[in-house]
């Protein structure tokens, strides 16, 4: 029986499956080989196509039945698909038909999306066999929903895009054909696995695993038929606050008996469940430090719950002091989990994953790669990347980040191996999606959710070709007008947030709470840990091993050397690194100062060619998509001056040296 595509409530944005994208597999005669779940989902894709656009779709006909445009086959024989895996597929075209090759349902599913990419490339000429395989197997968007609305977070916690799709009046929603359209999206750019609550769990969510699991089972359905697998973030005190004992210590016979118990009951409840999300010992989340245990433990006794199931325990590596005193220049939030970490590498179970993001502080427009990413050999890591744009404009600035995913991704702590080499329990990100119409708030940042699927399943993929790719599925009638203005728009957007925002790597100067919006002190007497120390004659951090925090020492060679001396630092990062005078020639040749006013007045114009770019396609793009994105705009442009006239005037201010070329400072 084929699965029905999931129906869109009026005026939800179809994002990259428009029908239109369907249109060259809908004309065609399809036969789909093979039998299962997925089949049953390709099935229904090529039905609703067919339906649309004329074509016909056979199911299990016997070969030289009849000659087909497009064979599917969930099977194990043809175009060796005997090592492509569970998701991978191979295909060919040959002799007027194109045939797609899988031996696992998700494969077969990813091969027919495939197909659908290529549009009437899929159709035209023949082509030599061709192999795809994931180059990670999990591709996970972490949510950082809450079920009950919470009192200072909303319900998304970081959430620009309306309310969370999953959760709705304290409970799952009754309806989750939405939640169906989500998977679909999903699995449409490769990802393969979700977590539907908040790394922070509170109260309520606690209950998910336990007397609630059944409503997160009820989403569990809804993914699965998209290759899409569940996951729960759990508090790692449940035992004390869910099962009432006293003590939530790792090693605790009675403790690791409920652990045990609960998760054969969410086996139970979700058979192909994909294991447990765990922010511990950070930011006031409870964790094992409590009993004076290790990570280690507390990721182990988890591993140990949901291991005889196949699961996995994402443990993540955000563990830092948010209570620092500013005046103590010592303890340097950048060292924290790799000095937390990297001395217990080779003491996780196999099926705990260690999930570290990008960079050491939190998501900034620039940070370093982490060096824990390149300290761990004997443990599963996880990198995390941040989807949902809360340092990089919150979904009311274009900010398409694939250029920066795809840095981080290539970067190489040693000669050996890439970030994503070294990604071996996955690739993970923070959602951006929501219950907006136009799902992550700004229809634009729908390719930065894009973007990040397809990075994921392949991490050397040419960012700009993934655009390309987002550009052809989203608007599938794009001129070449169209498709260049997008372009436009995007290439540069992250480059150009980051030239009116915080300078040179320092990141932050961001409103508290919110973070939105400039304040370039808003953070400097805080306990938070991310401070840019500027004064009258420099600015910047210090984390040198000569002179500073010795972080720069973190690293393997080549980076802890070029890091370490002001003269051979990446100018983006000098800040990062280095307390330098305003007066310190960078290596494109401009002072420190001069380089903050030049990119700040750079970035605001850049942001008023882009917003004029963007008005030229009115006609091209339909009406209320244009109409949100220039609504958007706006905000963007005010929002940029504002940055650029606060961080201007501050240095001016500080400084008191004036801009070379005489511009306006307040
Ligand atoms: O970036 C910070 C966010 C918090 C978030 C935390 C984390 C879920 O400001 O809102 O909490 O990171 O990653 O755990």
């Amino acid at each position: 029986m084929p699965l029905p595509v999931p129906v869109l409530p009026e005026g939800v944005d179809p994002a990259w499956l428009p029908p239109a994208a369907f249109r060259a597999v809908g004309g065609r005669r399809t036969l789909i080989r093979g039998s299962g779940p997925l089949a049953e989902t390709v099935h229904g894709e090529v039905a609703e196509a067919c339906r649309r656009f004329g074509g016909r779709v056979v199911c299990d006909a016997r070969p030289g039945d009849a000659a087909y445009d497009l064979v599917l086959d969930l099977g194990d024989e043809g175009l060796g698909a005997d090592d492509l895996g569970e998701e991978g597929f191979a295909c060919a075209r040959e002799g007027g038909t194109t045939t797609v090759t899988a031996s696992g349902g998700r494969g077969l599913l990813y091969g027919l999306f495939h197909v659908v990419r290529l549009g009437e490339a899929a159709f035209t000429g023949g082509w030599a066999p061709e192999r795809h395989r994931p180059a990670l197997a999990l591709r996970m968007l972490d949510h950082w929903d809450n079920v009950a609305v919470h009192p200072v977070m909303g319900q998304v916690e970081r959430g620009y895009a309306g309310g969370s799709l999953f959760w709705e009046d304290g409970r799952a929603r009754g309806d989750l054909e939405r939640v169906r359209a989500y998977g679909r999206l999903l699995a449409a750019c490769g990802i393969n696995a979700v977590a539907v609550n908040n790394v922070n769990v509170h109260e309520t969510e606690a209950h998910l695993l336990t007397d609630r699991i059944g409503e997160v089972a009820a989403i569990a359905d809804v993914l699965r038929p998209y290759g899409v697998r569940t996951h729960l973030s759990v508090s790692f005190a449940a035992p004390v606050v869910l099962g009432g004992l006293p003590t939530a210590d790792p090693l605790d016979e009675a403790v690791r008996g409920w652990w045990a118990a609960a998760t054969r009951r969410v086996y139970e409840a979700i058979p192909d469940f994909g294991g447990y999300v765990v922010k511990a010992d950070s930011e006031g989340q409870p964790g094992p430090f409590a009993y004076g245990r290790s990570h280690a433990d507390g990721a182990n006794l988890l591993a140990a719950a949901v291991g005889p199931f196949g699961g996995t325990v994402h443990w993540r590596a955000f563990v830092y002091d948010h209570r620092q005193d500013w005046r103590d220049r010592t303890t340097d939030r950048a060292r924290a989990a790799y000095d937390h970490f990297v001395p217990l590498d080779g003491e996780f179970a196999p099926n705990a994953v260690l999930q570290v993001k990008h960079g050491p502080m939190d998501f900034q427009v620039r940070e370093p790669v982490s060096p824990l990413i390149g300290a761990m050999p004997r443990t599963r890591l996880a990198v995390e990347l941040q989807v949902t744009q809360e340092y990089t404009g919150q979904q009311r600035h274009v900010c398409w980040l694939g250029p920066m995913w795809s840095q981080v991704l290539r970067f190489r702590h040693g000669p050996e191996s890439s970030v994503a080499e070294r990604a071996r329990g996955g690739l993970v990100a923070v959602s951006n999606a929501g219950d907006d119409p136009f799902w992550t708030g700004h229809p634009l940042a729908q390719a930065n959710l894009y973007t990040f699927g397809r990075l994921a399943w392949r991490p050397d993929a040419e960012p700009r070709e993934v655009l390309d790719e987002w550009i052809g599925l989203t608007f599938p009638e794009a001129s070449e007008r169209l498709s260049d203005g997008l372009h436009a728009v995007l290439d540069g957007s992250w480059r150009t947030y980051e030239k009116y925002t915080a300078p040179l790597g320092v990141g932050w100067m961001v409103q508290t709470g919110h973070h939105y919006g400039p304040s370039v002190d808003g953070y400097e007497y805080s306990p938070w840990g991310t401070y840019h120390f500027a004064d009258r004659d420099g600015i910047g951090v210090d984390r040198s091993v000569a002179s500073g925090t010795g972080y720069a020492g973190q690293y393997g060679k080549p980076w802890a050397e070029l890091y370490e001396s002001p003269d051979t630092c990446p100018d983006e990062l000098l800040l990062f690194f280095h307390h330098v005078p305003y007066g310190h020639l960078l290596q494109s040749g401009t002072t420190v100062l001069q380089h903050i006013y030049d990119t700040h007045f750079e970035g605001v114009e850049e942001v008023e060619e882009a917003r004029e770019v963007w008005a030229s396609l009115a006609g091209l793009v339909d009406r209320a998509r244009h109409a949100r994105v220039a609504e958007r705009y706006e905000e963007q442009l005010s929002s940029a001056r504002e940055w650029r006239d606060q961080i201007n005037s501050y240095f001016f201010r500080k400084s008191g040296v004036p801009d070379e070329r005489g511009r306006r400072i307040y």
